[in-house]
């Protein structure tokens, strides 16, 4: 090879080299700042303070501030599990069915109600003192087959309303709310109003909301009748979108009269992975919401574990973070009456099915762990309750 090209190619190659080693140490470079936002972001949450003054329960920490704590539980976890039942008993004032009122159990044929595992739940709450709520009078799951293969729109708006009048009047004075209806907004289906496609609204129309509370409200005047819904949370298009979409909902119904008292926000939070929450949205919304006249209930909180290490500390912290930082941001709303979480201890959460971690560890959601110790989120539930101000106490 001539000696000109072989020069050229070495110095070709020491430019690839040095290019090379250049890549290199930006990686580095990129790699160690990520690693030390890491060890950072591990180390706030190691040195977090988590620490509550006192022993007492939940439901008390919420009474002394006018406020409501409760657990989503299913009748048969109560009947085959004493020590779970005990932990409710002792941690909750309030409770709501996670299957019960559903159509699909209490509905099981046209003519026929299966009401003996929602008045076990009934009588569970009598015994312990505490509230109950019914979930859910109109939603487009947990429906029976007969309703899918019968419905049409001549016949939907005497089943609803045959529903709605036969369930709530059964169980007027023992149900202290109603989710009359469950999430009935989903904005990427692209309608103007927000509304989701469902068979309700297929054959009744939009007022079907209207028409379901009007109802419920004739069957039990003293019920608190509620909206809810997910993905409320966030600072994210998908869920400024639905905020707005709830918002115009819920006007609406306050403007044409419709006998509506609560929003009922879910809060299944961590499954927008590293999105934020804005407190100053979230706020806005709620003063909103507020403003409306409604009250506000969190009613379904658990987070889901897809941003959290698998080390127990780091993981139960970091869940534990995002319980008392959303919290602290809702209950600054004075129109906040109860926190409810969908589950109240590890051994029972659909987020084990639903949402299983990639590493196959158990998941942690909620307040007490699978052998119904208190965890930090418990912690952090505690330490709103103690930090919020004192709502005049709702009935
Ligand atoms: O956790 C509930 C799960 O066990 C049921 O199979 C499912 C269908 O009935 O409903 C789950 O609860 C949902 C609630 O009713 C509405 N909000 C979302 C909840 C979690 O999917």
């Amino acid at each position: 090879m001539p000696i000109r090209l072989q020069r050229s190619l070495g110095r070709r190659r020491a430019i690839f080299l040095g290019l090379e080693m250049m890549a290199g140490i930006g990686a580095f470079t990129a790699i160690s700042q990520f690693r030390n936002a890491q060890t950072q972001a591990q180390n706030q949450v190691l040195q977090r303070d988590f620490t509550v003054s006192g022993t007492a329960p939940l439901r008390d920490r919420a009474a002394r501030k006018g406020l409501f704590y409760g657990a989503a539980v299913l009748r048969s976890q109560l009947a085959k599990d004493a020590e779970f039942a005990k932990s409710v008993a002792r941690e909750c004032n309030i409770l709501v069915s996670i299957g019960e009122f559903k159509w699909d159990m209490l509905r099981v044929q046209p003519d026929r109600f299966n009401f003996e595992p929602a008045d076990v739940l009934v009588k569970f709450a009598r015994t312990h003192n505490m509230r109950l709520r019914g979930h859910t009078l109109v939603w487009h799951q947990a429906l029976p087959l007969w309703v899918e293969s019968t419905m049409n729109n001549l016949n939907a708006r005497e089943i609803m309303v045959d529903h709605i009048s036969t369930v709530v009047r059964r169980y007027a004075g023992a149900v202290h709310s109603w989710d009359v209806v469950n999430e009935a907004i989903k904005p990427e289906e692209g309608r103007e109003d927000g509304l989701r496609y469902t068979p309700w609204l297929n054959f009744l129309g939009p007022n079907y909301i209207d028409l379901a509370f009007r109802t419920a409200a004739a069957a039990d005047p003293k019920a608190m009748l509620v909206y809810n819904e997910f993905g409320l949370d966030y600072d994210t298009p998908g869920a400024n979108a639905k905020r707005t979409a709830v918002l115009n909902l819920l006007t609406r119904l306050k403007n044409s009269g419709t006998p509506i008292h609560g929003l009922g926000i879910q809060a299944h939070l961590g499954r927008e992975g590293k999105a934020k929450l804005k407190p100053a949205q979230l706020r806005q919304f709620l003063r909103n919401v507020a403003d409306l006249g409604l009250k506000i209930l969190i009613t379904e909180m658990d987070v889901t574990e897809k941003a959290f290490p698998t080390d127990i500390q780091l993981r139960d912290r970091g869940i534990a973070a995002l319980y008392e930082d959303y919290l602290s941001i809702v209950l600054e709303e004075p129109a906040v009456i109860a926190v409810l979480t969908w589950g109240l201890s590890d051994r029972y959460t659909w987020l084990s099915t639903a949402e299983p971690r990639s590493d196959e560890s158990p998941v942690r959601p909620l307040p007490l762990d699978a052998q119904m110790n208190r965890k930090f989120a418990w912690n952090a539930i505690a330490r709103s309750f103690d930090k919020t101000t004192k709502r005049s106490p709702v009935a």
